[in-house]
Order: structure tokens, then sequence, then C-alpha cells
């Protein structure tokens, strides 16, 4: 696998989006910018929610990306511009980067990325920058918009101060580093980000960190529909609370089979210390945990901790108010979900007759279980994943952490514009605001490349 740092690549002036971002760098600073990163976004095809549990995900890029324009000077100052609008400039000191978690708004997740190369390189002083952005990553829709930006501006600070990281530790910085929004994400996004390569979906491993090459079958391709819902995971408690209840599982199971002592945290781990199968940590969960919610008094009871110490040591900031909490779902989809991506990447490695069909089937289990056991899709996603199957998908389900944004879904190479034809009209045509977003939310997607530092030609 590669461990090189990101390739240095030298692209044409012709590039139309290219040469406006320099032009608008160019009007706002008064000189040209001396480098540009890309860093793409992703769709999973499956694995949802597993990555911070330890367990392995099989994402691909897409082509959508977040690009910045760069010089570097020696003010002492980072200075942050973007292409849309909508986000605002910013200028910081560079002695003196802070994350508000309180407030996510889009420079400190630049910021993150910048934080996490200068502390792991232990970079004082740090280089003065200045930067335009633009990203055309769908934002909060699953396509990892947040993860694209921390890890271009990770990539750019590594660049501006002459240094060099490989891909994995660029990957374990930046999703190190994301986490400083606020929000316990895994690393899928991040190591899909540096490590993808065109042309191959990729099976993310994690401790350690490793990508594999998954040779997707011919005769289909993966189409991504947005529901026009947007969730923005720092803004909300969504996320982080199926992360605690992951934890709180992880908690119990271990009481049960006594292993209270080895302080697990992850639902892979315990799985690991019993050294056993998938199947059997199903069994595991149905034999140790109950379907009804757990309060908090309960789990206190359970595991012999104080109301203080859960809070303190399972709980994040933004879950503290929460009462009750779902161990026996969630424990569930994770270790069915594990199972799956397993079995998918089984599937295209020996590629046998039906191969289409048995991941299609593998992508609706995928998208039941985060529905019923995971509870992180929502009305909008759930009808548009059934509008794909009605329209000629041989799976669907919802993609990225969900509550909104992306299916994506899997389609006979030779039905794919009578599907793009269906889902225009059931979905798109009947709302106005989404027939209008409908340009950027319906379209194909081909597995594309990692993120990289170029200069222009
Ligand atoms: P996602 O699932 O896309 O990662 P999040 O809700 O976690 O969604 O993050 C979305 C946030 O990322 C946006 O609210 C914004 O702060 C930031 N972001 C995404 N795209 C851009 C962009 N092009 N420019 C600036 N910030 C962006
Ligand atoms: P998105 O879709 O980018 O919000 C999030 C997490 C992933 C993973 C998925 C669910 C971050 C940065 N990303 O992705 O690690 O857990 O949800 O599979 O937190």
């Amino acid at each position: 696998m590669a461990t090189h740092p990101p390739k240095l690549q030298v692209v044409m002036t012709s590039n139309e989006r290219l040469q406006n971002l320099k032009k608008t760098f160019q009007k706002m600073y008064g000189e040209p910018p001396q480098f540009y990163a890309c860093a793409p976004g992703r769709v999973n095809l499956i694995g949802e929610h597993i990555d911070y549990c330890g367990y392995a995900v099989l994402p691909m890029a897409i082509e959508q990306n977040i690009l910045a324009a760069v010089s570097v000077n020696d003010s002492q100052t980072i200075q942050l511009a973007n292409a849309n609008p909508k986000y605002k400039d910013f200028t910081v000191s560079s002695k003196d980067i802070r994350i508000n978690q309180d407030n996510p708004q889009w420079h400190y997740y630049f910021l993150c990325g910048v934080k996490g190369v200068q502390d792991h390189l232990g970079l004082s002083p740090l280089a003065g920058m200045r930067c335009v952005v633009d990203g055309i990553v769908p934002p909060s829709s699953g396509l990892s918009s947040s993860s694209a930006l921390v890890c271009c501006a990770g990539l750019l600070t590594m660049e501006a101060n002459h240094e060099s990281l490989s891909k994995v530790a660029l990957a374990e910085i930046c999703a190190k580093c994301e986490r400083y929004i606020g929000t316990e994400g895994g690393g899928m996004d991040q190591s899909i980000s540096f490590l993808a390569e065109g042309g191959t979906a990729k099976l993310i491993e994690f401790h350690p960190l490793r990508a594999s090459d998954v040779r997707l079958p011919e005769g289909a391709v993966f189409v991504i529909s947005n529901s026009c819902v947007e969730m923005n995971k720092a803004a909300t408690s969504h996320f982080n609370i199926r992360v605690v209840e992951c934890r709180i599982a992880t908690k119990m199971l271990a009481k049960a089979r006594g292993l209270e002592g080895n302080n697990l945290l992850k639902l892979a781990e315990v799985q690991t210390q019993l050294d056993t199968s998938l199947e059997e940590m199903l069994g595991l969960v149905e034999e140790v945990l109950h379907p009804e919610p757990y309060s908090r008094d309960e789990i206190c009871k359970v595991l012999g901790i104080t109301s203080e110490q859960l809070c303190e040591g399972l709980l994040s900031a933004n879950t503290q108010h929460v009462t009750h909490f779902k161990l026996f779902q969630r424990a569930r989809h994770v270790y069915g979900e594990a199972a799956r991506v397993l079995q998918f990447k089984s599937v295209c490695d020996s590629a046998p007759a039906g191969a289409v069909q048995l991941l299609g089937d593998l992508m609706n289990q995928s998208h039941a279980s985060c529905r019923d056991l995971y509870e992180c899709s929502c009305s909008e996603l759930d009808q548009l994943v059934d509008i794909c199957l009605n329209s000629g998908a041989v799976g669907s389900r919802l993609t990225g952490a969900g509550w909104g944004g992306c299916a994506v879904s899997m389609v006979p190479s030779e039905k794919v514009e009578p599907f793009l034809q269906r889902v225009r009209e059931q979905y798109y045509m009947p709302d106005s605001r989404r027939t209008a977003l409908e340009k950027q939310s319906l379209f194909v997607s081909k597995p594309g490349g990692g993120a990289a530092i170029f200069l222009e030609q």
C-alpha cells in the first residue's frame, strides 16, 4: 500500500475551476497562489457507523472535492476566504489556533486540519498562509464535505511548512483532529480521502490503518441521489449519541464476559478479546442485552460505576443530557453490518454468477438495519431509497452518517438512463426546491483518486 506523501502533480491551466479560483485569489490578495491542494469527498458503499467501533468499511472517493489555492508568507497569520460567499472570510494568528465546538463554523474545520498537522509535527512557528477554498462536495449530505475540508487543510499545512508525511500518517492525523470540532467520528472519511486511487473502491481497515483494492463488478454502476435534507453532525447530538451507545454496549458486553479490567471502548475490541466470530457476537448481544432502552441508573448499577463516572468516562460533552440508551439495537446493527462488509468484499473478490444481485441484497439489508436498528435514516431518505428500488436499482441504502443526506444505489448499467429519469420524476420534480437542486443531487459516481498537492503549469 502506498505510504509516500500525496503526489505533487502538475496540472494544465485549461481547468476552468482552477482558473476561476486563481482569479478570486489574485483579486482578494493581490498576488497569485503558489500551490493548490485538493481532497475528495466519498461515498460509502457499505459499512455504516462501524468505523468508530473498530470495524472495516468499504467506501470510494467521489469526483467532487475541496480545492484550495495557497500562498505562504512570514506574517504569522492565516487568512482564509471561500469562493462561496455563504462562508465568511476569517483571519487568525498562527500562534493562537483554537476550535470552538459550540459554534461549528466552516473555518473551524479548516483550523482542525491546520492544528492537527501543527500538533503532530510540533511546528512552531507555523508558516503564515493565505488561502481561498472552493468546495463542490454537497455539505451535510453524507458525502464527507467536512472531512474533505479538514484533509485539504492538513495537507496544505504540511506543504506550506515544507514538511513531508505519508498518506497513512495524514489520514490518521486528520481523523484525530476532526474530533476537535466535537464529533467522535471513526477514520473512514479521512482515510479514503488520502488513500483513494482512481478506478477502485477500498476496504479500509483500522488498527493498524490499511486500505486494499475492491474490484467492483462489471455491469453495474453506483448512483448517488441526495434527499436534499441536510444534517450537520457537529450542530446536533444524534451522531455522538450513537457513539456513546456503542461505547456503553461495549462495557456491558465486556462486563458480562469478565473483561471489565481491560478498559475496552469499541465493540470490535470485545470480539478480539473473545477471539470469536461476528455471528457469535450477535448471539452474545441477544444473551446479554435487552431490547428495552437502558436508563442511566441501570447502566451504573450493571457496570458498578457512579453517575459521575458515567458522565465523565463514557458520555461526551453534547450527550450529557441523554436519559435512555438503546444498547441492544445499536450493538446488533454494528456486528451485523461488520459481517455484511466482509461478505460484500468477498463477493467482489470471487465475482460469482449473480454477484450484482448479491451485493444489492447486502446493501438493502444494510439500509434496513440503519433504519430499524440504528435509527439513522429519516422519512425522506426512506422514500428516496424505495423510489430507487422501484426505478431499477438492485440495491439502495443511505450513505454516510444519515438522518438526511444521500442514498447510494447499485444500478445495472443498461438501466441507468430510465433509472435516472424515474427518480427525477418521482423524487425531484414534485418539489420545486428539490427540482432546483437536482443537477448536483442525482449523478453516477465512479471511484475517484485521493488528495493531492499540485502546481499550475
Ligand atoms: P458532511 O457529512 O458533508 O461531512 P457535516 O455536517 O459534518 O457534513 O459538515 C458540513 C460542514 O463542513 C459545513 O457546515 C461547513 O462548515 C463545512 N463545509 C463543507 N463544505 C464546505 C465548503 N465548500 N467550504 C467551506 N466549508 C465547507
Ligand atoms: P459523514 O457522512 O461524513 O458525516 C460520519 C463519520 C464517519 C462514519 C459515518 C457513518 C466523521 C468525520 N465522519 O460521516 O467516520 O462514522 O458518519 O458511517 O465523523
